[in-house]
């Protein structure tokens, strides 16, 4: 009898197991990106447009970034960032936000005569 009891308390112990198995495998699969918060940005000389963008801490966010004319530069200095921007090609940035707050973010390559003001607002909110 006790050896009985055993091997059932196995099986369900395996059983558990499997189970807790395919949750975690389950969740790993999930597409993550459906969570994102994917915000185009179009740089052209000498403005992003959007100018200010808010995206929710915590969230990942995904930046489009795309050009107009030329080509010009991305760079957010609070979150380590920075990319080249060209015409015809979609520049995809993934960072989570870790903080809150108001932060700029500018152009890092010379474009022109404006390219000292070109620059935009990226807020974080709880
Ligand atoms: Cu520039």
């Amino acid at each position: 009898m006790i050896h009985m009891k055993n091997i059932i308390i196995l099986l369900i112990a395996a059983s558990v197991g499997y189970l807790h198995q395919e949750s975690v495998s389950q969740s790993s699969t999930r597409p993550i990106s459906s969570d994102d918060q994917v915000i185009r940005i179009s740089a052209s000389t000498f403005e992003f447009t959007p100018g200010e963008i808010t995206v929710k801490k915590g969230i990942p966010v995904v930046l489009e970034l795309m050009s107009q004319d030329r080509r010009h530069g991305f760079k957010l200095t609070a979150f380590n960032l920075r990319a080249d921007i060209k015409p015809g090609v979609t520049e995809k940035i993934r960072f989570v936000p870790d903080k809150t707050g108001t932060f700029t973010f500018f152009c890092d390559v010379f474009c022109g005569g404006g390219h000292e003001d070109m620059s935009g607002i990226l807020k974080v909110v709880e």
